[in-house]
């Protein structure tokens, strides 16, 4: 075993401490923890009765909250008048969303109260405790015991808030206000091609922590190498100048070092005869840190992630990236996907078409999806809900936008399987657009420079020449990734256009098609004009691939999209009846023909680049 200590490195930027009451706990998979899932009692809450008073004042405003639901007061004797009760209101299920639970709520957008109780057993006098949601959709208002937490925005990134001394040993009462109502200012905004599930969609976990524990930790290649890990960790409490030891006993490697006041370290520990990670080779490394009283384990890959001229190198070697779209849906269940077994669905059907990698669209999905592709061996690109048409000059619409991105980033900067931030899809050009979408990048840099940085953009017709496709968007300056959605064939002509499209794109980068497709209804045949049969469909993808073949950089596609989802914009009666039917699998999971006509695409790819 290789001991180093080694000098503390200043002045490095690792910003994870969020500008909120909020604390960061990432890897909580591998922590002290209690589940809070269960049956929670709910009450469905259309005019926000529990939330404001009848002057329209929240009862949260000040620190004593004066009223509504967050007390959860039951009445004392048969005197006092209390017009709620969770002990005998209806129970949903967490995780999960209230859409596909009950058919009331199918389109219910607004409020929802949850509440649970538990208790709790301290293992040390000192422990501290936080409560952990992986996600709530789309604000949250969350009272422990009748005090205010906090208030989360964002339908997909975890938060945590700590509880230490409001907690009592028995008979805790958690109450969380849900509400999904859609605002112009938020991200997403009003309109989306999705469906706005409302609720607690992942685990609630109940943290216990030693007083001083480690909050968060980085562990990858130092930038540059192939033969250095470089490993960050913060430590959160009040004792932080603590000796953290970091080892990776496959590798025989261990080093401590003492934290600074701020309980920041960074180490450099010098690996020869890495074995790096990659889609054939997804090899996972343990990896385990301790500091004081607290201990963390978790596994890692190396690998390095580049663009180069028009090539994208994974460990110094060209790959092509065969991809698809995903949304966070188990089509067989119902409803958001949140669940290990969901993702192993998902991810399972995007290897049995052949891809290496998968764009998880439109916002980010639960943490169980990049783990398992670190397992795996599939590569991601993960994305923010910056979608169509958001508040480009709004200051605090960008403020939400760059927190989700930083959540994220705090979440997922370990996974190996993890090769693109992506900040946006579909956005109008416009400086404003372009400003907006420049400082999310900057800020996907600052906080990791090691991944690429894109969008899925668009593609504009020249006006002169129907067929010739032009891809300039100002803001394919920023990005390392030349992306963008295109759908001739569907949206954009017959299928035969597709035949005579040229392409000219400014930009000498990797070019990744991140969307293509069309409708099928799954079962319905017809010939390959009827729009909405499976021949269509299949006939869009055999024309498109060998256009995507012409274009020069192209390096990589995610088709629109793995399985069939629900959409409040797709109306047409027996045909989508409220589902966007683009997927290669229904929501039986069925697959459509098209699902092979990729297939074979991506097994010739496969063969032509040498990978398995
Ligand atoms: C798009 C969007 C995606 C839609 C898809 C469609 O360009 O990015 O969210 O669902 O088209 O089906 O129209």
């Amino acid at each position: 075993m290789i001991r180093i200590r080694l000098l503390l490195l200043a002045g490095l930027a690792f910003a994870i401490h969020p500008a909120r009451s909020e604390v960061v706990i990432a890897n909580v998979f591998a922590r002290h923890t209690t589940s809070l899932n269960g049956q929670w009692h709910v009450i469905v809450d259309p005019y926000d009765t529990g939330f404001w008073d009848y002057r329209r004042r929240p009862y949260d405003e000040s620190a004593k909250i004066s009223g509504g639901f967050a007390l959860d007061h039951l009445a004392g004797d048969r005197t006092e008048l209390v017009e709620y009760n969770f002990d005998t209101s209806p129970a949903l299920k967490v995780p999960g969303d209230w859409n596909s639970q009950d058919d009331k709520l199918f389109y219910y957008e607004g409020s929802v109260w949850y509440r649970t109780k538990f208790d709790v057993q301290k293992t040390a006098p000192d422990h501290r405790f936080f409560v952990y949601f992986g996600a709530v959709n789309y604000e949250a208002n969350v009272y422990l015991n009748g005090r205010k937490l906090g208030r989360h925005i964002g339908g997909f990134t975890p938060f945590a808030y700590e509880i230490t001394g409001l907690v009592k040993e028995s008979g805790n009462s958690l109450v969380v206000r849900v509400n999904n109502n859609r605002h112009a200012d938020a991200v997403p905004t009003v309109n989306t091609d999705w469906w706005n599930y409302g609720g607690i969609t992942r685990d609630v976990l109940l943290v216990e922590e030693p007083a001083t524990f480690i909050a968060n930790f980085l562990v990858r290649l130092k930038p540059g190498t192939t033969n250095t890990i470089e490993t960050r960790v913060q430590l959160d409490g009040p004792d932080k100048e603590k000796f953290v030891k970091i080892s990776f006993p496959s590798l025989k490697l261990a080093a401590d070092l003492m934290a600074d006041q701020d309980g920041f370290v960074q180490y450099e520990l010098p690996a020869t005869n890495l074995v790096l990670w990659s889609p054939e080779n997804p090899v996972l490394n343990d990896v385990e840190i301790s500091a004081g009283g607290d201990s963390l384990k978790d596994r890692v890959g190396f690998r390095t992630i580049e663009a180069s001229g028009r090539d994208i190198l994974l460990n110094g070697k060209k790959i092509f990236l065969r991809g698809v779209c995903l949304h966070e849906e188990n089509p067989r269940r119902g409803g958001r996907a949140w669940s290990e077994d969901d993702a192993r669905l998902l991810l399972g059907w995007a290897k049995d078409l052949g891809c290496n990698f998968v764009r998880l669209a439109h916002y980010p999905h639960n943490e169980h999806m990049a783990r398992l592709a670190d397992e795996m061996g599939i590569l991601c690109w993960e994305e923010i809900p910056v979608y169509w048409t958001i508040q480009w000059t709004n200051s605090e619409t960008l403020a939400n936008a760059k927190q989700q991105l930083a959540d994220l980033i705090a979440r997922d900067q370990n996974r190996a399987s993890v090769v693109v931030w992506s900040v946006a899809n579909e956005t109008p050009v416009g400086e404003a657009r372009t400003r907006f979408l420049k400082s999310l990048v900057e800020e996907a840099r600052s906080r990791d420079g090691t991944r690429l940085i894109s969008a899925a953009m668009e593609v504009r017709t020249d006006p002169e020449d129907e067929f010739h496709k032009v891809v300039d968007d100002p803001f394919g300056e920023y990005t390392d990734l030349c992306s963008f959605n295109e759908y001739t064939g569907w949206y954009d002509g017959l299928p035969d256009k597709i035949d005579r499209i040229k392409w000219s794109i400014k930009y000498d980068k990797p070019v990744i098609i991140s969307e293509f497709g069309a409708d099928a209804k799954q079962g319905f045949h017809a010939d390959a004009l009827t729009r909405f049969s499976e021949e269509y469909q299949a006939d869009v993808y055999k024309r498109t691939l060998p256009m995507l073949e012409k274009i020069p950089g192209f390096r990589g596609c995610t088709p629109w999209i793995l399985c069939d989802f629900r959409s409040p914009r797709r109306l047409l009666p027996v045909i989508q009846d409220g589902w966007n039917i683009k997927g290669l699998i229904s929501s039986h999971g069925d697959r459509k023909l098209a699902f092979q006509v990729l297939k074979g695409f991506y097994a010739e790819k496969a063969r032509a680049t040498g990978a398995p």
